[in-house]
């Protein structure tokens, strides 16, 4: 690849990139550390364009938030709410079943579903959306339920996490999407959401997804308390998991919104660390095949110039997202698919609508 560099730090990482050498630790730290955004952008591209050319995928997906009643109470978080707390919602089988007809027409390839911890549903009720959704939209793939949650099921039933999992397959599961994790770091998990599962607990019920034959989605939410280093720690823990199991499908990073959070005195990530953690993550990451950039997070137009910072695809339609909007993203709450088209287009890239294990669909 013929690059130059403004970072002279970049060019030992080129001639590892070239010669298919992994990046180390330190490495994703000299990334991290160089001013030289659009040199590790480029880097980020190559192997972009080594694995998906100049494709970029995209999903016709509804996202459903079932409840926002949650006991965790994650200090980042401004979706959560207690039981009797205004604005709190649980949607019933019946909710779901309704939302899903007033969709009916629309060719969805996905629902993604999931929601906060609630402390006394029974896992029946679970399985009941599930079996609603598979019900109304059979033809459709429902990806829901994050490690958190499954956690959770495994402990309010009984059952051990192969069982939990298996019966979440019978009732209609099909992916495991990849929240909940933040950053697998102890001091952040203490200081952050000490109430939640941590990370040795999230990789194990990973592990268990994978081996059950279930893909999941791997995320991390950045731009909060934590450290370059402890960016790239997470990322390594991530790669380490996906040699072992390969059932990752996408990492996505979540660019972190303070309003109406604990942690409401964080300004918002700058454009310059949205797109150099997309293109690190492109480049540590060199087990996972696609990275997305998720235009919720970072806003249609910056999500759009991630494709070439080492993002192979921009999610989905989403029809109603609520997580991010309770904490103030300015993106819209939905996309078209001709806005999607629109926006892969417009910067080179060839649009390819997928499902959600990547297959093209037309
Ligand atoms: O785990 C919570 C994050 C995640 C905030 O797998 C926040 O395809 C920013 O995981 N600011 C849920 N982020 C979303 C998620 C996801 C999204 C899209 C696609 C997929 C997939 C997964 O949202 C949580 C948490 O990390 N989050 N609060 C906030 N204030």
């Amino acid at each position: 690849m013929i690059l130059s560099f403004k970072d002279n730090k970049l060019y030992p990482i080129k001639e590892k990139i070239e010669a298919n050498i992994r990046l180390e630790f330190k490495d994703g730290l000299t990334l991290y550390d160089s001013n030289d955004l659009i040199g590790v952008g480029a880097l980020a591209d190559f192997i972009r364009r080594k694995r998906h050319g100049n494709k970029t995928f995209y999903i016709y997906n509804q996202h459903i938030n079932y409840t926002n009643i949650c006991k965790n109470r994650c200090l980042f978080c401004a979706f959560a709410r207690e039981r009797h707390e205004k604005g709190a919602y649980m949607y019933s089988a019946q909710d779901v079943h309704e939302m899903l007809i007033k969709n009916k027409h629309a060719r969805i390839r996905e629902i993604h579903m999931v929601g906060g911890i609630h402390p006394n549903a029974p896992f029946e009720y679970y399985l009941d959306l599930l079996k609603t959704i598979h019900s109304v939209r059979p033809d459709v793939h429902i990806k829901a339920f994050t490690a958190v949650e499954i956690d959770h099921f495994s402990s309010i039933s009984g059952l051990s996490l192969s069982d939990t999992i298996n019966t979440l397959k019978d009732a209609g599961l099909a992916m495991v999407p990849g929240g909940g994790s933040e950053v697998m770091s102890d001091r952040i998990h203490d200081e952050l959401f000490p109430k939640k599962i941590g990370r040795q607990r999230w990789i194990t019920v990973m592990k268990a997804v994978h081996a059950e034959g279930l893909t999941s989605n791997a995320t991390m939410l950045y731009g909060h308390i934590e450290t370059p280093d402890e960016r790239i720690h997470h990322l390594i823990q991530l790669r380490e998991i996906q040699d072992e199991t390969n059932g990752f499908t996408a990492f996505i990073p979540l660019a972190f919104h303070s309003e109406n959070t604990k942690l409401s005195h964080i300004s918002p990530t700058s454009a310059f660390l949205d797109l150099k953690t997309t293109a690190i993550a492109r480049l540590m990451l060199d087990n996972f095949d696609h990275i997305k950039a998720y235009w919720v997070m970072l806003g249609e137009k910056l999500a759009q110039v991630a494709q070439t910072f080492g993002a192979d695809d921009l999610d989905g339609t989403i029809i109603d997202e609520k997580i991010t909007h309770s904490a103030g993203a300015r993106s819209s709450k939905g996309l078209t698919r001709d806005q999607l088209i629109h926006m892969i287009r417009s910067a080179g890239f060839e649009p390819v609508e997928r499902d959600s294990f990547y297959m093209p669909v037309g």
